[in-house]
């Protein structure tokens, strides 16, 4: 049926700091480079870029407790949410260009201070729902969904730079897509909160288009909210995407995911989307690079319209001899 004509607002966040693999900042030059504005533009879709944010350069950042670079990760994420809110005010569909999956902190509580409630689905390897002090690793991109759930607030010590965040996602409001490596902890979790979660058991189990029915059967049974996608590029099989930081075998192929940006576009209600972890400078091969990121390009493009039995615009008319 008739889609309402999309525009895009576009923010490059080329920041790292929530993990520690050099490379992953230059996500946002590279995608574009891979010319996402120009095949935006060709398939009838609005873009506005806004170009790169600048981060606060913050040079005592040490360790509180077991969590890395917590003062970076906090002041970029506030420059971020207020970009996304800027984007949001403007009329467009927020894109996000990581950097890394911290990002989703800033990404998704500026979207909800725009728009009010959300749904978010979280399409990725990992499920990112460490609390501080459950993190094995204290890099908080392995962290965001825990500062963001109205369920976990008891659970989150005081940070700083962390005090402007304000809890925004309930967690029946989020469903996992593609997960594959969580740890024990972060299960806990899951099921303590019912969070809902289609793994890749799950994927392989139901396949993708009952996945997807689910997926907005599940966020639409009361309200429809606004859908904040965040696709970590690591969900997608690393034989296709292996360009990122923690690759993890037995991913979602291509057709899967690009399956997935295709639904939630013609719900009509995809208000925000992330494309993270794309990190250039982890592809062993120019090859691997460009699939990699020619991969995030087509699923932006589904984000947006993009339809695999192709796309015309509905003021075209045939030519006359
Ligand atoms: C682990 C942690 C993670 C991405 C690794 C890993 C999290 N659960 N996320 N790579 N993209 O450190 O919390
Ligand atoms: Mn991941
Ligand atoms: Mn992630």
């Amino acid at each position: 049926h008739h889609q309402e004509p999309r525009s895009a607002g576009i923010i490059g966040a080329p920041f790292s700091r929530g993990q520690p693999r050099v490379g992953v900042d230059r996500g946002p030059d590279v995608i574009r480079a891979a010319g996402l504005v120009h095949r935006l533009h060709e398939q009838g879709c609005a873009v506005k870029d806004y170009g790169n944010l600048t981060f606060e350069e913050v040079v005592v950042d040490e360790p509180v407790g077991a969590v890395k670079c917590v003062r970076a990760v906090g002041s970029a994420n506030q420059r971020l949410s207020e970009a996304v809110q800027n984007v949001k005010r403007d009329g467009h569909t927020s894109v996000l260009l990581g950097g890394d999956h911290s990002l989703a902190i800033g990404s998704i509580h500026g979207h909800s201070a725009a728009v009010g409630d959300l749904s978010v689905v979280w399409v990725d390897a990992h499920a990112d729902i460490n609390t501080p002090l459950t993190s094995p690793t204290g890099n908080i991109h392995g962290q965001p969904m825990s500062y963001l759930l109205h369920e976990l607030q008891s659970k989150i010590p005081v940070l700083p730079n962390f005090t402007w965040i304000k809890p925004c996602v309930s967690a029946k409001d989020l469903v996992y897509i593609g997960l594959r490596d969580v740890d024990p902890e972060e299960h806990y979790i899951l099921k303590l909160l019912g969070v809902k979660v289609f793994s890749m058991s799950a994927v392989d189990q139901l396949g993708v288009a009952r996945v997807m029915e689910e997926t907005c059967d599940y966020l639409s049974a009361r309200v429809k909210k606004p859908i904040h996608l965040s696709f970590d590029i690591d969900a997608i099989d690393p034989s296709i995407t292996p360009a990122t930081g923690t690759p993890v075998v037995g991913g979602l192929t291509y057709r899967e995911g690009v399956y997935i940006t295709e639904h939630l576009c013609q719900t009509g209600l995809l208000s925000a989307v992330d494309m993270v972890e794309v990190n250039p400078l982890r592809g062993q091969t120019e090859q691997e690079v460009q699939s990699t990121v020619h991969t995030a390009v087509d699923l932006l493009l589904g984000c947006f319209g993009r339809r695999r039995e192709g796309n015309h615009s509905s003021d075209y008319i045939l030519p006359e001899h």
